[in-house]
C-alpha cells in the first residue's frame, strides 16, 4: 500500500484514538530513514516538506524520489506540504503528487487565515488532496511574547474556522514552538485548550512543535564543538497526553536534525582519516531511523498500518 490521501490516514487516527508520525525531510537520507524506520513498525506515516526544503533541494527531486519509491514499501503513507504559505506553492505541491498540504496563514488576520484556507480547500478538496491549517501562533524561549492568551488558540474560534473552510484537521496553536529552545523552563502546555478544541472540532488535530529535543543527542552535540547548552523539547509523557487529549499528527523535525546531527559531529571527530561521505552520512541515516521508530512507539500508530 502505497502513497495514500492524508485525509485516509487523518480519519482513521482519529477514529481509533492514535497519531501518526509527521516527518520532515531534504534530502535521500532523512527520507530513507522515515519510510525504513515505518515500514519496521508497521505504522501509517507522513513524510513532509516545508517550503524551505523545496527551495533547498528542488520539488522534482524531493517529489521524484517519494514517487518513485512508493511500490516498496507497504506501510501506506502521504507526501505532505508542511506550513505552505503562498498558494502558488500547494498547486505546485499538487502538480508534484502531494497528497495532503498545510496552508499556513497564521500569523495573518484571521479573515485573511479563513479566506485564504477556504480557496485552497476548494482546489484540494475535488482531488481528494488532505488540507491542514493552524490558529493561534507558535512562540518559543527566544520570542518575547507579552501573553499567551493572545497566541494560543481560541476554542471557539477553532469549531467556526473548521466548520467555514471545510479543512481536514487543524493545528491549535497550544503552547509548543518549533527547534531546539521550545521552553525557558519547563514545558507548559495548555492541555485544557487542547481538550476544548477537540471537544468542540471533533476533528484530527495536529501537534507542530513536538520534538523531545533528547538530552542524548543535546549532549552528544555539545561534547563535539556545538553550542545549544539550553535547549528544551517537550517530554514524552506530554506527548502521550496530547494523543489522548485527541492529537492524531504529530510534527517532528528537531529530533531528526539532533540526531544526525549529533552523529556526524562525532564522526568528524573520529574518523580523521576518511573523505568518504557515506562512513558519516550512513550511521547518522540510522541514528535517525532509531529516532523515528522511538517517535512512532510514543504516538502510538505502530502495527496500524494493517487498519488499512
Ligand atoms: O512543522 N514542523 C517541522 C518543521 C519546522 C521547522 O523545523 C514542526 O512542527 C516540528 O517542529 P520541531 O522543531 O519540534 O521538530
Ligand atoms: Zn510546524
Amino acid at each position: 500500500m502505497p502513497l495514500i490521501s492524508g485525509k485516509l490516514i487523518l480519519d482513521k487516527a482519529n477514529e481509533f484514538g492514535f497519531a501518526v508520525g509527521a516527518f520532515n525531510f531534504n534530502n535521500m537520507e532523512f527520507l530513507k530513514a522515515i519510510l525504513e524506520a515505518a515500514e519496521e513498525e508497521e505504522a501509517p506515516v507522513f513524510v513532509q516538506t516545508t517550503e524551505s526544503a523545496i527551495k533547498y533541494a528542488g520539488i522534482e527531486y524531493l517529489s521524484g524520489m517519494v514517487n518513485s519509491v512508493k511500490d516498496s514499501y507497504r506501510v501506506p503513507f502521504a507526501l505532505h506540504l508542511d506550513h505552505g504559505r503562498r498558494i502558488e506553492t500547494v498547486l505546485l505541491a499538487l502538480r508534484h503528487g502531494y497528497t495532503s498540504v498545510m496552508i499556513d496563514y497564521s500569523h495573518r488576520p484571521y479573515d485573511e487565515n479563513l479566506e485564504v484556507t477556504r480557496r485552497v480547500v476548494s482546489l484540494c478538496a475535488p482531488l481528494g488532496v488532505a488540507v491542514e491549517a493552524e490558529l493561534g501562533r507558535l512562540v518559543g524561549a527566544e520570542d518575547n511574547v507579552e501573553s499567551r492568551e493572545e497566541v494560543l488558540v481560541d476554542p471557539v474560534q477553532a469549531k467556526e474556522f473548521a466548520l467555514r473552510t471545510g479543512i481536514d484537521s487543524l493545528a491549535p496553536a497550544v503552547g509548543t514552538a518549533h527547534g531546539v529552545f521550545k521552553f525557558k523552563e519547563e514545558a507548559d502546555i495548555d492541555f485544557e485548550r487542547l481538550r476544548k478544541v477537540k471537544e468542540l472540532t471533533n476533528m484530527p488535530l495536529v501537534l507542530h512543535g513536538a520534538s523531545g529535543v533528547y538530552y542524548e543527542y543535546v549532549a552528544e552535540i555539545n561534547r563535539h564543538g556545538g553550542d545549544i547548552k539550553k535547549a528544551k523539547g517537550v517530554p514524552d509523557e506530554d506527548i502521550r497526553k496530547a494523543v489522548e487529549l485527541g492529537i492524531n499528527k504529530v510534527n517532528t523535525d528537531t529530533d531528526l536534525r539532533l540526531a544526525f546531527m549529533a552523529t556526524l559531529r562525532r564522526l568528524l571527530e573520529e574518523e580523521k582519516g576518511s573523505v568518504d561521505p557515506r562512513k558519516f552520512f550512513k550511521p547518522a541515516m540510522e541514528e535517525v531511523k532509531e529516532v523515528v521508530k522511538r517517535r512512532i512507539r510514543l504516538y502510538g500508530s505502530s502495527r496500524k498500518a494493517s487498519l488499512f
